[in-house]
């Protein structure tokens, strides 16, 4: 084996919430008067929750405190909470199931490296709640990727060293995150054009021959 251990980041790689965080963001914005749409949307992948408002905020011409900066990003999460609420495990894919439960039945440690504070959650409606060996995610967390902190997290977790373990991601920054912390990368999407990525992917099922 090539690996001992793979680090998944989730959203984009284990599930899709993109259209979630799509629609909190735009109640959001829209009772801001604050233009957004999907290209905006698209820039918020893997980036965490208050970099995500910053970028949105690009486009708002008041100049906001900190106190009210965080009263917006919790009226979004509480509207994204809610929405998250419809997953069921249903929206795990087979595709993803399936070859995650092959990874396992060879022998590697598999675990989670997402910036969500919502991670926990995400896999308790996916059905996964109890399936890591670990979970690092938003809540374990100072900085977000491409600082590798959130996989350095899991690989300690794990107890395993960086050079053992694959991380598989779609966001760029979360490669260059993979690259900094000294593990290899599997890309999906954007994260399989990225220069930083050890293995570009077409889709997820690629990881078996890619990790065994
Ligand atoms: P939350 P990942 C990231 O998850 C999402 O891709 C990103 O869009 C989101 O802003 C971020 O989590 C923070 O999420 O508001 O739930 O804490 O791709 O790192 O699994
Ligand atoms: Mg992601």
């Amino acid at each position: 084996m090539k690996y001992k251990a793979v680090i998944f980041d989730l959203d984009g790689v284990i599930c899709f919430t993109d259209k979630y965080h799509y629609l909190a963001w735009k109640k959001m914005a829209d009772g801001m008067g604050i233009y957004f749409d999907e290209t905006i949307n698209n820039r918020l992948r893997g980036v965490s929750r208050m970099e995500s408002l910053e970028i949105i905020l690009e486009r708002c011409d008041k100049e906001l405190t900190q106190e009210e900066k965080q009263v917006l990003a919790e009226e979004k999460n509480k509207t994204y909470v809610e929405l998250l609420g419809q997953m069921t495990e249903k929206d795990l894919s087979s595709e993803v199931k399936e070859t995650l439960d092959s990874l396992r039945k060879s022998g590697l440690k598999l675990a989670i490296g997402s910036s969500s504070k919502n991670a926990k959650f995400i896999l308790e409606r996916l059905g996964l709640k109890d399936y890591f060996d670990a979970v690092s995610d938003g809540t374990n967390i100072s900085k977000s990727k491409p600082d590798p902190e959130v996989f350095i997290k899991a690989a300690e977790f794990l107890h395993m060293a960086p050079a053992d373990c694959l991380v598989v991601e779609d966001a760029k920054a979360g490669v260059e995150a993979a690259k900094a912390g000294g593990f290899d990368s599997a890309g999906l999407g954007e994260a399989a054009e990225s220069e930083a990525v050890t293995h570009a992917m077409n889709s997820f099922s690629d990881l078996i021959g890619i990790a065994l």
